[in-house]
């Protein structure tokens, strides 16, 4: 180990989200041969629908901040963590991250919390990269990490982003047209102006959702789909071929054991008339990507929706997955999706999450690195997006200084890339094998 990389102190403090909770700060500081303090930083963020089989999140309980406050996580990451780690190699970052994995010795981090891990795999890995005087995403991938993400934007918010205002929960756009970063957002830009301007016309415009989406004042969740086409002609694109639609349907918080409850139309419907109720949204719409359709517990629905339309559509696992390389394996083995939601905070560790991908790449799977609802100003995910080569980034809207501080870090990340930079294009998105 150079002594560079070397672990001389590790820090945590309570910092505040974008919902105004707490969460988790850690501080990584090494030496430099000069004997300079280099410190690498990192928070952590939080999801509001979340899969059962994510890590633990590990709040304090009780009344106090609802319960929300992570004094016990900070005094992991103080006590036990730092006294581990100290004197470890900064740069050995699967070393670090098995020996984190190893000291909460819980399937899913429920001893030390998955927040305090996550902060200090990840402020090692930006410590890492400070003492080669490399931005993360090089020190993550090298001289091959040139594969700028495809943006996935919100535009209008909901589900449990929006007090359950409408059913799903994400309905955003993909700038499949754009021949770059930059463009894609400033189409985005267009689309997510033109869709306000559509809400207000109608005396619709209620603010934002939790992500920055606009208020979804839907009478049906199909209206939000219509409205989202008609924001992007207005805005002056051809749905579909310049701007197409994503959605996170995240069925998990409206279906349960084959059923499926649609809180706004007041109907609940079985496996198959929901699939044929998606199924037709898919045939009417220009969607191109469709996170969580079913819920986590319907591995058969989603393989049979993938059997109808995984050839046309990215089929996106989240509550589905929880970023876990074993779960990615089997839903790959039932056909059950084509894409991979890579979320940091859903394991613990930058490694984990690693093998997430590396799962879903040898299954021929695309992959999303992803932002939660709770965000904090911290721009890791980009990073790791662009170093790992996953080709697509989804941070919620085009609002809010939290979101736009990671689509900010993806222009300048682009612009630093200059000539080398490639625009990962629809060429990135998720397909299962036809048949
Ligand atoms: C999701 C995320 C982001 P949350 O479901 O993909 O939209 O939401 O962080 O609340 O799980
Ligand atoms: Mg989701």
């Amino acid at each position: 180990m150079s002594a560079a990389t070397r672990i001389r102190a590790i820090h945590a403090r309570r910092i505040w989200d974008s919902r105004g909770r707490p969460t988790l700060e850690a501080e990584v500081v090494l030496a430099d041969a000069a004997g300079v303090a280099v410190t690498g930083r990192a928070s952590v963020p939080a999801g509001a629908s979340r899969g059962t089989r994510e890590a633990l999140e590990l709040r304090d309980g009780g009344t106090r901040l609802g319960g929300l406050d992570v004094q016990r996580a900070l005094a992991h990451v103080e006590g036990e963590i730092a006294q581990a780690l100290l004197g470890a190699d900064a740069a050995d970052q699967a070393g670090l991250d098995a020996r984190l994995v190893a000291l909460d010795g819980t399937p899913a981090k429920t001893r030390l919390g998955a927040n305090a891990t996550l902060a200090v795999s990840l402020a090692a890995a930006h410590a890492a990269a400070a003492a080669q005087g490399l931005p993360l995403y090089r020190w993550l991938g090298g001289d091959a990490a040139t594969l700028v993400p495809l943006p996935q934007i919100q535009i209008f918010g909901g589900g449990a982003h929006a007090g359950r205002r409408v059913d799903i929960q994400d309905f955003m756009v993909v700038a499949t047209g754009a021949c770059g970063f930059a463009q894609a957002l400033e189409w985005t830009a267009e689309v997510y102006r033109a869709a306000g301007a559509l809400m207000a016309e109608r005396g619709a415009l209620h603010g934002v959702a939790d992500e920055g989406g606009w208020w979804p004042d839907f009478a049906t969740n199909e209206q939000g789909l219509e409205t989202l086409v008609r924001a992007i002609e207005r805005a002056g694109f051809v749905p579909g071929e310049q701007v197409a639609i994503a959605l996170d349907v995240a069925a998990s918080e409206f279906g349960r054991a084959g059923r499926y409850r649609l809180g706004l139309e007041r109907r609940e419907l079985a496996r198959d008339a929901w699939i044929e109720l998606v199924l037709g949204w898919l045939d009417r719409y220009p969607v191109v990507s469709i996170e969580d359709p079913l819920a986590e517990d319907d591995l058969e629905g989603f393989a049979q929706l993938a059997r109808a339309a995984g050839a046309r559509v990215q089929i996106v696992g989240d509550d589905l997955l929880v970023s876990d390389a074993a779960l990615v394996r089997a839903a790959a083995a039932r056909g059950a999706a084509n894409c991979v939601l890579l979320k940091p905070n859903q394991r613990g560790t930058l490694s984990e999450l690693r093998t997430a991908w590396d799962a879903a790449r040898a299954a021929g799977w695309a992959g999303i690195v992803s932002a939660r609802s709770g965000e904090t100003e911290d721009t890791s995910i980009v990073h790791l997006a662009l170093g790992w080569g996953v080709g697509q980034l989804k941070v919620g809207a085009f609002a809010r200084g939290e979101r736009m501080a990671k689509w900010n870090e993806g222009l300048r990340l682009e612009q630093a890339l200059g000539a080398r930079a490639r625009f990962a294009g629809r060429s990135v998105l998720g397909r299962s094998a036809a048949g």
